[in-house]
C-alpha cells in the first residue's frame, strides 16, 4: 500500500469561486506558482447564478488583469438604482451623485470567463477534490491534503488560501482560540428566479411592499432577474411561476408602468446572514471571500468583497516574494475594516427595504414599517443621503 502522492506548489487555493479563481489569475500574471482545489465538478461550479452586480473597483481590477473582454461585451452599465415605496419610484443617478456606475454583469458569466482563461492558459486546477484537509500552517511546512482520481495527495506549499466559501473547511480549521465569528441572521429569505423576458425596467428596482420586499435585476437585455422576500422556512416547491409572477406584480407595481412576465428557467431561495470572521490570517493561512464573511445579498456586495479581499491578497504574496512581508502581516486588519464598513451597508440596506411579519404586535410592526418609509424618503429626498448610498453601493476603495 503505497503512502500519499507527494507533490509541491507555491501557493495552494483552496476553492474555485470568483475568489480563489481572481487570485489564482493574479499569481498567473505574475508567474507564480499555484494549484486550486475545488471540491465540486465544473458542471456545477458553473451551474450557479448567484450575485449580478459588480463594483467599478471589480471591473477595474478585472480590466488590468485582461480579464474584462466577455465583460465588456455582455455586461450592461448601469447609472443608477431605483428606490420605490408607498407607489413611488425614485431613481438615484449614480454618476450625478459620485461620478461613478456599476456594471451588471451575473456571476454565472464572470466564474466561466475566469476559469475558461484559466483553462486556455493551462492553469493547475483540480477539481472535485475530495476531503481536503489544511496542515502546517503555523509550522515550517504548510500543506493541504486531499484525495484526488490517484488516491490521497500532500500538496507542499508555501502558502494555503482558503477561498472555500462561507461551508468550507479553512475557517472551520482555525483553532476556536484563534478565532471569534459574529454573526446575525435575519427573519426572511430571497426568492430568486431567471426569466426569459426583457427586462421591464433599466436600473435595478429595490421595493419595499407591505407584502414584503422585492426586486428587478436582470442578466441581460433578454433575461430578467428578480427576488421577492419570503419567510425563512419557505420551500420553493409551495411557489409555482403563477405565485411568483402575481408577487412580483403586486410588489413592484406602479401606476404607469408593465411587468413583463416570461418562462421562469431557474428559481431558488437563498438565506439571508450577516457573518464576519475575527481574523482571515492563521500562520500561513489566509482566508478570503465568503470563507471570511457573509453579507445579505440587499446591497451587492458579496462578491464584490470576495474581489476586494483578493487584491489586497494577491498584491500582499507578490510583495512578500519580492521581500515586503508588511502587506500579508497588514491583511487581515485591512480587508475586515473594509467588510465592516460594507456589512452596515448591507444590513442598512436590507432592514430599511424589508418587512418583519415575525413581528406579533400590529402596533410594533406598523410602527416599524412607518419608519422604514420616513427613511426611504429621507434618503430619496436629501441629496446627503442619496449620495451615501451611491459612494457605497457603487463601491469603497479597496484600500483605505
Ligand atoms: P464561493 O462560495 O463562491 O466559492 C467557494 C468555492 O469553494 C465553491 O466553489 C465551493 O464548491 C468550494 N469549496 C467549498 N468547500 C470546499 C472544500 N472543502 N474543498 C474544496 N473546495 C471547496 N452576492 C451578491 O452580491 N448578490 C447576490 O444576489 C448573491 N446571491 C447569492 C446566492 C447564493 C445561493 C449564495 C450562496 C451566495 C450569493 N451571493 C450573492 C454571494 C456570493 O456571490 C458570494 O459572495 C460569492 O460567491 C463569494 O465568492 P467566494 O468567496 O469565491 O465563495
Ligand atoms: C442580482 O442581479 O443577482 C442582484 C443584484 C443586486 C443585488 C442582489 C442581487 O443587490
Amino acid at each position: 500500500m503505497s503512502g500519499p502522492v507527494q507533490e509541491t506548489t507555491g501557493v495552494a487555493i483552496v476553492g474555485a469561486g470568483p475568489a480563489g479563481l481572481t487570485l489564482g489569475h493574479i499569481l498567473a500574471q505574475a508567474g507564480v506558482p499555484f494549484r486550486i482545489l475545488e471540491a465540486t465538478t465544473r458542471e456545477h461550479l458553473l451551474g450557479r447564478v448567484r450575485a449580478g452586480v459588480l463594483e467599478q473597483g471589480t471591473v477595474d481590477l478585472l480590466a488590468s488583469l485582461g480579464l474584462d473582454d466577455d465583460l465588456r461585451r455582455r455586461g450592461l452599465t448601469h447609472h443608477g438604482i431605483y428606490l420605490q415605496y408607498e407607489g413611488e419610484r425614485h431613481h438615484l443617478d449614480f454618476p450625478e451623485l459620485v461620478g461613478r456606475t456599476v456594471t451588471v454583469y451575473g456571476q454565472q458569466a464572470l466564474v466561466a470567463h475566469l476559469l475558461a482563461e484559466h483553462e486556455r492558459a493551462g492553469s493547475d486546477i483540480v477539481f472535485e477534490a475530495a476531503d481536503v484537509q489544511v496542515r502546517g500552517v503555523t509550522g515550517s511546512s504548510p500543506g493541504v491534503r486531499y484525495r484526488d482520481d490517484r488516491g490521497e495527495v500532500e500538496l507542499a506549499c508555501d502558502v494555503v488560501i482558503g477561498a472555500d466559501g462561507y461551508h468550507g473547511v479553512c475557517r472551520r480549521s482555525l483553532p476556536p482560540s484563534e478565532q471569534v465569528t459574529w454573526e446575525r441572521t435575519y427573519p426572511y429569505a430571497w426568492l430568486g428566479i431567471l426569466a426569459e423576458v426583457e427586462p421591464s425596467t433599466d436600473d435595478l428596482v429595490y421595493a419595499l411592499h407591505r407584502e414584503g420586499f422585492a426586486m428587478h435585476s436582470m442578466r441581460s437585455r433578454q433575461v430578467s432577474r428578480l427576488y421577492l422576500q419570503v419567510a425563512p422556512d419557505e420551500s420553493i416547491d409551495d411557489w409555482s411561476d403563477a405565485r411568483i409572477w402575481d408577487a412580483l406584480q403586486t410588489r413592484l407595481g406602479v401606476d404607469g408602468w408593465t411587468l413583463a412576465e416570461g418562462p421562469i428557467t431557474e428559481k431558488s431561495i437563498t438565506p439571508m446572514r450577516s457573518f464576519v470572521a475575527s481574523t482571515l490570517a492563521h500562520g500561513r493561512l489566509f482566508l478570503a471571500g465568503d470563507a471570511g464573511h457573509i453579507v445579505p445579498p440587499t446591497g451587492a456586495k458579496g462578491l464584490n468583497s470576495a474581489i476586494a479581499d483578493v487584491a489586497l491578497l494577491g498584491q500582499a504574496l507578490l510583495d512578500e516574494r519580492a521581500g515586503d512581508p508588511t502587506g500579508l502581516a497588514r491583511y487581515s486588519d485591512q480587508a475586515l475594516s473594509r467588510q465592516w464598513k460594507v456589512q452596515q451597508f448591507s444590513q442598512w440596506m436590507t432592514e430599511m427595504l424589508h418587512v418583519h411579519h415575525d413581528e406579533p404586535d400590529a402596533s410594533a410592526r406598523g410602527f416599524r414599517y412607518r419608519s422604514q418609509v420616513g427613511q426611504l424618503e429621507y434618503v430619496t429626498r436629501s441629496l446627503a443621503a442619496r449620495q451615501s448610498l451611491a459612494e457605497q453601493y457603487a463601491g469603497l476603495p479597496f484600500r483605505e
